[in-house]
């Protein structure tokens, strides 16, 4: 019996000692980041609109929604990253690294606004988007609504191989808009 009140015991303290470790310091609201985050007064950075958050890690950089703080994207690199920081409208982000480089980053994939066309999320408007229109038209492939809403560039609320016909349009340039841009 004092075997058993001894386990219990330190089953006790663990789960103290691992209640401790999660438990948040007062006026946090939430823990960011894997990886060890960098030191220094660069390492963490808001996008300028307030919407991205930036964290610079030994491992790579992380994008988190400032909102709901969700991770929005994991930049993974080769070297320790040190500092962080936004150009003025948040389209680039550029990174120190212990490697002594500096990269920049498109934010463009990340900054929510939708790029009509674009139904891979991959930053721009490509023969490929247009393709996975026509393979959802055939019902070959299903789309998320993400995917869809970014792919009806008819904007009639479906996808079709009009949309699939404008994509193409647009990148061969016998279009400069779609007509989906023109009514935003
Ligand atoms: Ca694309
Ligand atoms: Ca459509």
């Amino acid at each position: 019996m004092k075997q058993l009140s001894t386990t219990l015991l330190i089953l006790a303290i663990l789960t103290t000692i691992s209640t401790t470790a999660i438990a948040l310091p007062e006026g946090a609201i939430a823990r960011l980041g894997k990886g060890e985050i960098s030191s220094g007064d660069r390492a963490v950075q808001f996008s300028p609109d307030g919407k991205l958050l930036a964290v610079a890690t030994s491992i790579g950089i992380y994008l988190y929604d400032a909102q709901t703080l969700n991770e929005v994207a994991f930049l993974e690199t080769f070297a320790w990253m040190y500092s962080v920081t936004f150009n003025h409208d948040g389209t680039l982000l550029a990174s120190g690294s212990s490697d002594g480089t500096v990269l920049l980053w498109d934010m463009g994939p990340y900054s929510g606004e939708i790029i009509y066309g674009n139904v891979n999320n991959d930053g721009e408007v490509t023969p490929a988007d247009a393709m996975l229109v026509m393979r959802h038209v055939v019902g070959e492939l299903p789309l998320d609504s993400d995917q869809r809403e970014r792919g009806d560039v008819t904007n009639d609320g479906f996808l079709s191989s009009l949309d699939a016909a404008l994509i193409l349009q647009k990148v061969t340039g016998l279009i400069s808009v779609f007509p989906v841009d023109e009514v935003q």
